[in-house]
């Protein structure tokens, strides 16, 4: 493990909370690297300082701090523009990370498929670039081998001109094999569409249970029964998985687990990870897994409903899942401005039944309750009726078959002749 201290500065005027939520997160997000936080230096201010960060009186506490702790690193709870880094990294002589490195880092880390690869060097060059002043070793920074951004500092402009090129060349080359495995994505939404198939997304805070969410709703389902990894770790979910639901009364949707959100989640990832996230737009439905036993779970909301935004998500119905009711004490009762919500637990099997009535109920929101009597000679309609009906039972008498069901618009232009 690599020693650290975090150094944070507190902008939010009225809310320590908030601020003391994300110095948390970072020492947990610096655990995920290997980095074991030793100590912490806060400061309260209106901004940050154009050219420390933190003023300047707080440079000599950091440095005391990293003498009688025998420090290795510094992490700042901001991303630091390119200048800031080179600035401290010659003030406090020490390797220098910043919340957008590390939260890279663990991406880099967990990425399996060649996609989420893909999307994690794309950012992580994308923010590399303008910081590329003294990185002379290759560009990725090889840790324990003296690998702040300024080391190796020394070499001449062109070095970095060429170095820049490389980079920027690079980028393009690995967008490009992207956009060749998007289109394939593009391919199976097309499939998906023209199958009139219902699209359910789940969002939400890292580790707040949306892989577990996925999991428990698979086990009430009459579908294969794949399921996803969920662990206790930030970001164990990087590549989004989708899952066909099909319900105790038929109705059939496709379920699909996303990457976690985080505060100040870096803008090159989301742009990176566009192309994957894109599906959410594309949903019929959103349900927002909120873990209710974390104290900060309004924040995170919060959190998630901004990136959202930012992904230009809009005008689909979301559905709030307050998991991990085992956890909290007593009973949890959900915040009006919350609906429609439920609060369950994917652990425990608690209230998934409901979740995915309510999630039917969404969705079939159109459906009309119908009685049809379809006659022996054109039995060939009731298949077709069956693929577009939910929560139906088929009866026979002398002249043909007796549907009761909800059908949806599609099917019932067709039917009127039948319908009792
Ligand atoms: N007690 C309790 N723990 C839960 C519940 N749901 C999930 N967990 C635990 O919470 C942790 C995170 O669960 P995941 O399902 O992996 O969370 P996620 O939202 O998919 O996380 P990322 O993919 O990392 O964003 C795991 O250790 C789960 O076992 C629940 O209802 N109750
Ligand atoms: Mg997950």
């Amino acid at each position: 493990m690599e020693k650290g201290i975090i150094v944070g500065v507190n902008t939010y005027q009225n809310n320590d909370n908030k601020f003391h939520e994300e110095i948390e997160e970072l020492k947990n997000l610096c655990l995920a690297c290997n980095i074991e936080i030793l100590d912490c230096v806060l400061q309260n201010r209106d901004s940050f300082d154009s050219k420390t960060y933190v003023g300047k009186g707080k440079i000599e506490e950091i440095k005391l701090c990293i003498n009688s702790l025998d420090i290795e690193c510094v992490v700042f709870n901001d991303e630091l523009p390119p200048s800031q880094i080179s600035t401290l990294e010659k003030m406090l002589e020490i390797t220098i990370y910043d919340r957008t490195f590390i939260i890279l880092e663990i991406f880099k880390r967990r990425a399996q498929t060649r996609e989420a690869q893909l999307q994690v060097e794309i950012a992580s060059l994308n923010y590399l670039l303008p910081r590329l002043v003294g990185l002379r070793e290759g560009l990725s920074r090889q840790r324990g081998a003296g690998g702040g951004f300024a080391h190796g500092r020394g070499s001449g402009e062109t070095r970095l001109e060429l170095d820049r090129r490389l980079t920027s060349d690079k980028i393009v080359a690995l967008k490009k094999e992207l956009v060749e495995l998007t289109n394939l994505r593009k391919q199976q939404r097309v499939l998906r569409a023209k199958n009139n198939m219902k699209i359910v997304s789940l969002v939400g805070y890292t580790n707040s249970g949306k892989s577990s969410t996925l999991n428990a709703i698979l086990k009430h389902s009459k579908g294969i029964k794949k399921e996803v990894m969920e662990k206790d770790m930030l970001f164990a979910t990087l590549e989004t998985s989708t899952r066909s639901i099909i319900t105790e009364n038929d109705a059939h949707f496709l379920l699909t687990d996303t990457v976690g959100f985080v505060n100040k989640l870096p803008h090159h990832l989301i742009e990176a990870f566009k192309s994957t996230l894109e599906e959410i737009k594309e949903s019929d439905l959103i349900i927002h897994v909120v873990d209710c036993h974390n104290p900060h779970y309004e924040e995170q909301i919060q959190t998630t409903n901004n990136v959202l935004k930012d992904l230009g998500v809009e005008n689909i119905p979301i559905l709030y899942a307050f998991n991990k009711s085992d956890l909290y004490d007593g009973y949890f009762y959900i915040p009006q401005e919350y609906d429609p919500a439920i609060t369950i637990s994917a652990k425990n099997d608690t209230n998934i039944t409901r979740l995915i009535k309510m999630i039917t109920n969404i969705l079939y929101d159109s459906y009309e309750e119908t009685i049809l009597h379809i006659p022996y000679n054109n039995l060939s309609l009731l298949e077709e009726i069956k693929h577009n009906a939910i929560d139906y039972n088929i009866d026979y008498d002398n002249e043909g078959a007796i549907f009761k069901g909800k059908i949806n618009e599609k099917i019932k232009s067709k039917v009127n002749q039948y319908k009792k």
